[in-house]
């Protein structure tokens, strides 16, 4: 059986998913796309030769008889809304993060979901589908460094445009942490705080960065993540993990060691498409995989919704540079891991 897709949203990651599931994975066809813009949608389809239907605008997409499952790439602000949608259609929906803007909004997706009496969304959180983050989860699992006592964490960015605001490094940027390391530490966050360094002359008046955001899990895990989106170096993700008795590292991706002109290199990659390009595939492989069988297993809308709690606990921690509570509540038996 060939799911049949519905796209929102085909700008840079939208594109980069209409031509995962169109030329890489199995067992999926674009049939409908929308966006904002729809020259732009018009030119994503006609780039890989599809043949899909350019719909007016998103709900169009989920509504369409045509469509199995929705693939949500469009701006931030608009993910509820359609998330909403996919559910009250009753059809399975892959959201990339955020879910929401805030807890209350991934909220109503959780209480829609649960309504609706079946998982239908899973949330684009890639890095737990990331080889690296895989092995470094093994390396805790198995015991090998003692339990994690804290972790030194950064999220580098070569840089922004002057749309990303100091809010969007918590909100589109750290939310990745957010989900990646309660996944890794088996933990949930107990309190955070949010400091500001001097800030670089590459950014702009509405955004202060770097930034750095601290955290002490209810386990007693100590946290901080250094969040730069105009490190001009290149695009980084750093995750150090000090256990009992030994450190464990985010492998660095493979890159070729040069020898040249009296210098020892290797490359740094520049853009995220590049650093999880198989960790995308294999999110949304399982995406297609689990909503043929009817049965999604991925990122749920409660990993969407507990990440959004700590968000908004960060957003709180950047006003008041005072140290916020982060109140997850127990999670719902509906979403007990399978
Ligand atoms: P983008 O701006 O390049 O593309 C978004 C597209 O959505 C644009 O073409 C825009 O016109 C369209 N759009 C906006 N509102 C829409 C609507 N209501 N209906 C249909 N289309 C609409 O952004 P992007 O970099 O592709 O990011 C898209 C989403 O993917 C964001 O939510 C972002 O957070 C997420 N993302 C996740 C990752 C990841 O690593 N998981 C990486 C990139 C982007
Ligand atoms: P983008 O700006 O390149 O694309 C967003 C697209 O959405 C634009 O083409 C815009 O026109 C369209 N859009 C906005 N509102 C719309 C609407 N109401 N209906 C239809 N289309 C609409 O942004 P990008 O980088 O592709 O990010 C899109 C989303 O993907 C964001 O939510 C972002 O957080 C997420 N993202 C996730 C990444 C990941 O690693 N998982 C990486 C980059 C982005
Ligand atoms: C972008 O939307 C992503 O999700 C990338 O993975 C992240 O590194 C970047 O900071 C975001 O803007």
């Amino acid at each position: 059986m060939t799911l049949k897709l519905g796209v929102i949203g085909t700008g840079a990651i939208g594109q980069e998913h209409i031509r995962r599931c169109s030329q890489v994975l199995q067992g999926a066809r674009v049939v409908a796309v929308s966006d904002i813009n729809i020259e732009v949608a018009q030119a994503a389809i006609a780039k890989l030769g599809l043949h899909a239907e350019v719909c007016a605008n998103g709900h169009d997409v989920v509504i369409s008889q045509d469509v199995d499952a929705v693939l949500v790439t469009s701006w931030d602000p608009t993910h509820e809304e359609f998330t909403l949608a996919a559910i009250a259609a009753g059809k399975p929906v892959f959201c990339e993060k955020p879910l929401a803007m805030t807890a209350e909004g991934c909220r109503r997706i959780v209480e829609a979901e649960m309504k609706a009496g079946r998982r239908l969304v899973q949330v684009g959180f890639m890095r737990p589908y990331d080889a690296g983050y895989r092995a470094l989860k093994k390396v805790i699992t198995d015991g090998e460094i003692g339990e994690p006592l804290m972790l030194h964490c950064a999220h580098r960015n070569m840089n922004v445009p002057e749309s990303y605001t100091t809010d969007m490094a918590i909100t589109n940027t750290l939310i990745h942490e957010l989900d990646v390391l309660r996944w890794l530490t088996d933990d949930d966050y107990k309190t955070v705080q949010v400091v500001f360094p001097r800030t670089t002359s590459k950014s702009h008046a509405k955004l202060k960065d770097p930034q750095i955001v601290l955290f002490e899990t209810q386990g007693g895990i100590r946290i901080d993540v250094e969040i730069f989106v105009n490190c001009s170096y290149g695009y980084d993700i750093q995750c150090e993990v000090v256990g009992e008795n030994g450190i464990a590292k985010l492998p660095e991706p493979s890159s070729i060691l040069m020898r040249k002109d009296a210098r020892l290199s290797e490359t740094i990659l520049t853009d995220w498409k590049d650093r999880f390009i198989d960790a995308y595939d294999v999110e949304l492989q399982a995406f297609i995989n689990d909503a043929t069988a009817g049965k999604l297993k991925g990122p749920s809308a409660w990993d969407g919704y507990a990440a959004s709690v700590a968000a908004d606990a960060c957003l709180k921690a950047q006003n008041s540079g005072a140290v916020e509570p982060v109140n997850l509540p127990p999670r719902p038996v509906f979403y007990d891991k399978l």
